[in-house]
């Protein structure tokens, strides 16, 4: 990872339910390893899951842990980037249907409530627990 700095081990959850799930996910773990600064140290198996809201097709997730010193924001600006490469399109509206979600699960355990980012977040949604304990070693 190198510049000496000390890395932070973050959780990133991936969701999909739209398109090709698990292609996205590899997809996405493609970015995050041509990161210099980011190292995926654990992966989870990819999930089905039932949806979370109302009027939704069925969900994949999964987690993936990784060592980075890249800052909580500028590694969701990353995070971001690659949605954006995979095909996700943004609207206003909440908890719509997405090709790719990529969330910052949590940072170091760091505490933060900013308009653009919250940490923790999603630790304890129903359909994260068993990706979350396959990255918990
Ligand atoms: N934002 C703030 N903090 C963070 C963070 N820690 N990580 C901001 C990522 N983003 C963060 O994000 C909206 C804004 O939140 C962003 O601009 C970012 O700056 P979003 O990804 O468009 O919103 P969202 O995903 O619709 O909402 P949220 O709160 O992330 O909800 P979830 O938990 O992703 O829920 N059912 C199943 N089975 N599986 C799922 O994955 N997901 C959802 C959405 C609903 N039901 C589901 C699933
Ligand atoms: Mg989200």
């Amino acid at each position: 990872m190198g510049c000496g700095e000390q890395p932070t081990t973050a959780l990133i959850g991936l969701g999909s339910n739209l398109g090709p799930g698990p292609r996205l996910f590899e997809r996405a773990l493609d970015h995050l390893s041509r990161e210099p600064r980011c190292r995926i140290v654990a992966r989870s198996r990819w999930h089905r899951t039932r949806p979370m809201g109302p009027d939704q097709p069925p969900y994949w997730n999964g987690v993936v842990r990784i060592e980075t010193v890249l800052g909580p924001e500028v590694l969701l600006a990353l995070l971001h980037a690659i949605e954006r490469d995979c095909g996700r399109v943004r609207s206003r509206r909440r908890w719509e249907a997405r090709t790719l979600d990529l969330d910052l699960l949590d940072y170091g355990g760091l505490t933060l409530w900013t308009p653009r980012l919250r940490l923790p977040h999603g630790l304890d949604r129903a359909f994260l627990r068993l990706p979350l304990a396959e990255v918990s070693w």
